[in-house]
This record gives structure tokens, C-alpha cells and sequence, in this order.
């Protein structure tokens, strides 16, 4: 075996004088400690690795207007500072998608070191995320999917089909199992909207008997996008007098929606999935009874702790692995519906005017 030279060797004579510190005060009552030793421990100290910078992890939104998006990025923010790294928020300033993708390929140029990204189109982002994994940048999705070869792993909110198939089961209750309804969408593209309004659809047609007096009018989209979907709403009441409800699975079309209705002072009912801080005048009027969603922030933290774990190599995203996420506990990785893998927070909660007060406060 070589003989160590250079820092490796002073190391070791150092090593062997320490230990004789420790050994011979107790033969001869003291060690000398003089200035070559200080030296050479100096040596020690400073060959030591500089402190790493800590990582860097983005999350690229939908549309960072939008304030579900801000409070997924609250949690994923401060479960990074619970692992110590760095978050950074991106996000195009609307939903309307196509900045997602050169996004993307502005932070694998800046060589973050881990992306987490709610898709607004899953296609459009497919070669730049493929840049990302080919420069060994770990990906994750959040909240909406992008496809399993373009990620590690999906952090699924809650089940699609329990989403799709309960906001039927709602609006059927909600408008007595009859008269003309509408869906209010985002877009056709946005990958966790298609999967609920597919969800819906089905509901809808497998129990076709429990549902036949109630009549889908419309899948109309507003964009994720306040006015846009307002106007979608003003259209739908105009175009359909005998509407009763519209069913709307996106935050802002709810909230546009509900606040159209109200100021049309129109005899329709709204649910979906809102958020609570949003909604409460809603549900309090009767003019939403009840709505669903998840806590976002939850969601943000844990794609951050899945982030966090694939860099650090305690995690592959193969199904069966467990990931420590903190307060949410230690969650497993499940087969996801598009063949791919994800981790699910959970189920929807229900808010209503017995809880909505509480909610209100939290998201
Ligand atoms: C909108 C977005 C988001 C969805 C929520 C419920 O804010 O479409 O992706 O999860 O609604």
C-alpha cells in the first residue's frame, strides 16, 4: 500500500500524536501542544470540505396570480427551509401555458437542482422536461400531472376519480336530481381539469338511471382566469335560462362563478373545489351549500420533502418506496391512473357552513 504523503500524511501523524495526547497524560500527566501542532490542526480544519451551498429547488406554477398556486408554494417553500435548501417560485403570469416550457429550460440552464411543476399543458412541457432528467435534474409533477416518463414521481392532491365522481354526486344532491347543469373547466389540456371533467363524465353515464332528469349542458372553459370565466358564466346564464347549477373544479372559476351569479342575482347554485378563504360569503348565502378541495400548502410541502429526498438519493419514485414528509408523516408511492407513480396527500374535505368559518382562516 502507498505510503500517504502531502495533507493526507500530516492528517495521520496529527491522528497519532492526538491519540498519544489522549494516552499519555495518563502515563506521564500532560501533552505538549505547541505551535506546529496548532499548525497542523489549522491544516486539518481548513482542508476540511468548504460548507456546501444548500440546494436550490423550483416550483414552476400554472399562473402565479393564482392563489391557489401561491399557498402550494407557501408549503413547498417552508418544507425546503425545514431540509435546508432553497425554494424558488416560477410560473408564467397566466394559464394560459406556453411559458411553462421555456421556463423550464431556463432553470435547467441556471442548474437548480430539483423542479417541481404543475402542468398546465403536459405535452407542451414533455422536451423540456426531458432536458431537465437528461442533465440529472430530479422532477417531480404537483396537482396536475405531466406524463411518467417526463417525471420521478406525481404528488397527487387527492384521487381523480373520488374528485370527479363526488362533484356529480354534490350537484345532483344540491339541484334535487333534475333540471339543466354546466361544468366550468379551465382549459381541455390542463392534465388534473381533463382527468376530473373524464371523472364527471363517467359518474354521469354509469349511473345514468340515478342521474337521467338532469341534463349536462355544457363543458365550458374560463381559462383559470378570473374575468374569462366570468364571462363564461354570464354567457351560460344567458344561453341557458333554465340553468340551475354550475360545477366548477377550479378555485378562480368557482370564485368568478359564484360572485357572477350573486351579481346577476341569479337563481343558480355553484360547488366545486374552492378555496374556503374565497368562498365563505358563498356558503354562508346558500348560494354555494357545499364545496371540496385540499389544503394547497400541503400539497407545496410535500412535493418539496419528495424533491428534496430524490436529490438526496433516498428515493427513486418506484412504487412501494416510503418518503418522510415531515408533519404530513411518511407517505408510500402508488400506482397512479396514467401508469406512472405518484404519492396522494389524501382525500377532499368538505366545506360547509358548519366549518367554513374555521377553514376560512386556514386557506
Ligand atoms: C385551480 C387550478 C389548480 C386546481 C385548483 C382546484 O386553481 O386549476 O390546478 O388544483 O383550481
Amino acid at each position: 500500500m502507498n505510503k500517504p504523503t502531502g495533507a493526507l500524511a500530516r492528517i495521520n501523524s496529527l491522528r497519532r500524536f492526538l491519540i498519544l495526547c489522549i494516552i499519555l497524560p495518563n502515563i506521564f500527566g500532560g501533552c505538549a501542544y505547541n505551535s506546529t501542532d496548532r499548525e497542523q490542526l489549522s491544516l486539518i480544519q481548513s482542508t476540511d470540505a468548504p460548507t456546501a451551498p444548500p440546494f436550490t429547488y423550483a416550483l414552476v406554477v400554472k399562473d402565479i396570480t393564482n392563489p391557489y398556486m401561491i399557498r402550494l408554494y407557501e408549503g413547498f417553500s417552508d418544507a425546503c427551509e425545514a431540509r435546508g435548501a432553497r425554494a424558488r417560485l416560477a410560473g408564467p403570469g397566466d394559464s394560459g401555458g406556453s411559458d411553462q416550457a421555456q421556463i423550464v429550460r431556463a432553470l435547467v440552464e441556471e442548474a437548480v437542482d430539483a423542479i417541481a411543476i404543475a402542468a398546465n399543458d403536459s405535452d407542451a412541457l414533455s422536451e423540456s422536461l426531458q432536458q431537465a432528467i437528461a442533465r440529472g435534474i430530479p422532477v417531480v409533477s404537483l396537482d396536475s400531472t405531466v406524463r411518467p416518463q417526463d417525471r420521478m414521481v406525481h404528488i397527487q392532491q387527492a384521487s381523480p376519480e373520488i374528485i370527479g365522481r363526488v362533484l356529480i354526486q354534490a350537484s345532483a344532491v344540491i339541484m334535487g336530481q333534475k333540471g339543466d347543469f354546466a361544468i366550468l373547466s379551465t382549459t381541455p389540456a390542463m392534465p388534473n381539469q381533463a382527468a376530473w371533467v373524464k371523472w364527471m363524465l363517467y359518474e354521469q353515464g354509469a349511473y345514468s338511471d340515478k342521474y337521467r332528469d338532469m341534463r349536462l349542458v355544457e363543458v365550458a372553459y374560463g381559462l383559470d382566469a378570473f374575468e374569462a370565466s366570468a364571462e363564461e358564466t354570464r354567457r351560460l346564464l344567458r344561453d341557458w335560462p333554465e340553468l340551475k347549477l354550475i360545477v366548477a373544479p377550479t378555485v378562480v372559476g368557482l370564485r368568478a362563478a359564484a360572485e357572477t351569479i350573486a351579481r346577476e342575482g341569479a337563481d343558480v347554485k355553484v360547488t366545486g373545489l374552492g378555496l374556503p378563504s374565497d368562498m365563505e360569503p358563498h356558503i354562508k348565502s346558500g348560494l354555494c351549500p357545499w364545496m371540496y378541495l385540499w389544503n394547497p400548502s400541503e400539497v407545496g410541502s410535500l412535493a418539496a420533502y419528495a424533491l428534496d429526498a430524490l436529490k438526496r438519493g433516498t428515493l427513486t419514485g418506484a412504487v412501494g418506496e416510503i418518503v418522510y414528509a415531515g408533519e404530513l408523516g411518511d407517505k408510500v408511492v402508488t400506482p397512479s391512473e396514467d401508469g406512472g407513480a405518484e404519492i396522494v396527500l389524501g382525500n377532499p374535505k368538505m366545506f360547509d357552513p358548519t366549518n367554513i368559518m374555521l377553514w376560512k382562516e386556514v386557506f
